[in-house]
């Protein structure tokens, strides 16, 4: 069954579009890349001692579900030579799965939705270019919805209109 999974991408290290780049790339063969967001400038959260971020949103029609599009994902981060040194630190590439179709699932490891992404400006804003009518199937409001709900926080600029 075809599935509409939307993902975060983050950069912190090298050429922080680059990476972004290399890896909406290497989700082609994944299915079919159907939105690409703006690229934006994130100021680190939760751990904040580190650089600053380029984050975008992608959404992706994939035939893959949850358990293999996270292995190829992790495969994909191995790839761009991430290396798992500070658990929210500092990474050349890091693709998170948001939300995969109506899928929920808790387990360990695997949390669809993502269970950080209502409280993280740095997704919402990018997914809400995307996706602003989606809704989030566990709280019921849309992308636009809980962006609007968030208080102010850590600073998110949109960079340029054309991720390249
Ligand atoms: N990712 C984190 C922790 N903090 N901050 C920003 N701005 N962007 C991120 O992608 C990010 C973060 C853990 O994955
Ligand atoms: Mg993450
Ligand atoms: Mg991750």
């Amino acid at each position: 069954m075809r599935n509409l999974a939307y993902l975060s991408l983050g950069s912190n290290v090298g050429d922080r579009a680059g990476n972004l780049r290399t890896a909406i790339e290497q989700l082609r063969p994944l299915g079919e890349v159907t939105a690409v967001s703006s690229f934006y400038e994130t100021e680190p959260v939760e751990f904040t001692d580190q650089p600053w971020f380029l984050n975008c949103a992608v959404a992706l029609q994939t035939e893959l579900r949850a358990e293999p599009l996270l292995r190829e994902l992790l495969a994909l981060e191995q790839t761009m030579g991430r290396r798992r040194t500070h658990n929210k630190g500092p990474r050349t590439i890091d693709a998170d799965i948001l939300l995969l179709g109506e899928t929920i699932i808790e387990a360990p490891g695997l949390s669809i939705p993502h269970p950080a992404m209502q409280q993280r400006r740095f997704v919402l804003e990018p997914l809400a270019e995307i996706a602003p009518n989606l809704r989030h199937p566990r709280l019921g409001k849309t992308v636009r919805e809980l962006l609007d709900a968030l208080p102010p926080g850590a600073v998110v600029r949109k960079l340029s209109d054309n991720p390249g």
